[in-house]
């Protein structure tokens, strides 16, 4: 008898506290001021989260420049370097700062060592939002560094004053031989006073590392601009899947994929509506992969209160 079809579902999975917290916070704004109301850059990476957003009237730039003066804008939840800040004030812009607090903390701690006179090694990739926000509380004392292989080229004033921070969303295993490679260079290497990769990012990359050994195929639901979600596909293919691929939709599966397939896990990014899994998971139905386990590693409880534009005023006694 053939071996039976079945899905692993990953356990936690797709919206993190931060996303949750950045989408409200355009939804509220569109309730509270109504349409239109500017977002610059993607509010989170997620095309299907976007357009939506699109169709209730918010407008996504990509600087504050295109925003009209005095209009409401609402920075999304990779956070803004303070150049951002200032020339939204020019302009004399109503901000609305869907920076997530663990994006925050990571500023926080640059500015901390920069004002220490440390040199600051960021690791993260070029060009994405979040590490050019952080780069931007401190550019003279920052330097990314992109990778083990990008070590070699870091140079620093004194090897006794550096630290170490990163992008939230990066692969916790790749960021570690990082660290090592930088340790090995500058053996008095600081680490940061916490975890930088936040929670969500190392949950569901542990999900899909207890998933990946058993799956012929792991299809990790986000969009391709998401950093948390590309690192997935990574990770489940180190970790012993066969294959992986990221869609944003279920309509983008390939049915040659699932040929000869019994097992296929699936998770979405922390950017990922659930909406977008369940159609997944009726279209695996559809090719007879009725039966549908979850794999829990961890239960999140994490929620963040709204941006303080958007909280309720203080009635006075
Ligand atoms: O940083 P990344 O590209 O993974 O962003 P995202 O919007 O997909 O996920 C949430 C976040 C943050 C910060
Ligand atoms: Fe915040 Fe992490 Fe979510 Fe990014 S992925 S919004 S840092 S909780």
């Amino acid at each position: 008898m053939a071996e039976s079809k079945r899905v692993l579902l990953a356990s936690p999975r797709g919206y993190c506290a931060g996303v949750d917290r950045a989408v409200e916070a355009v939804e509220r704004a569109l309730d509270k001021h109504g349409a239109p109301v500017y977002v610059r850059k993607e509010i989170v990476h997620n095309r299907h989260v976007v357009e939506t957003l699109s169709d209730r009237g918010a407008i996504f730039v990509n600087e504050t420049d295109e925003v009209p003066e005095s209009a409401i804008v609402v920075f999304s939840a990779h956070g803004v370097s303070p150049e951002v800040h200032r020339t939204a004030a020019e302009r004399s812009l109503q901000t609305i700062d869907a920076t997530c607090p663990l994006v925050t903390k990571v500023h926080q701690e640059a500015k901390r060592f920069a004002r220490d006179d440390y040199d600051i090694v960021l690791i993260g990739h070029e060009g994405h939002e979040e590490v050019e926000g952080t780069s931007g509380e401190a550019p003279e004392h920052i330097q990314l560094v992109d990778g083990p292989d990008a070590v070699d080229q870091v140079q620093v004033r004194d090897p006794e004053r550096v630290v170490w921070l990163s992008q939230t969303t990066l692969s916790v295993d790749e960021t570690m031989q990082t660290v090592k490679r930088l340790r090995e260079k500058f053996p008095l290497l600081n680490d940061p006073p916490s975890d930088d990769i936040c929670y969500a990012t190392q949950n569901r990359q542990v999900a899909v590392k207890a998933m990946a050994p058993k799956c012929d195929l792991v299809i990790v639901v986000g969009s391709k601009n998401s950093s948390n979600s590309v690192r997935l596909v990574e990770v489940a293919l180190q970790n012993g899947a066969k294959s992986s691929y990221l869609v944003d939709y279920a309509r983008e599966i390939d049915p040659t994929w699932l040929d000869g397939v019994t097992t296929v896990g699936l998770t979405s990014g922390a950017s990922v509506p659930e909406v977008l899994v369940r159609g997944v998971v009726d279209l695996l139905a559809e090719h007879g992969f009725n039966d549908v386990e979850t794999v829990t590693t961890a239960e999140e409880t994490l929620t963040f209160a709204l941006p303080r534009e958007l909280r309720p005023a203080r009635t006075a006694n």
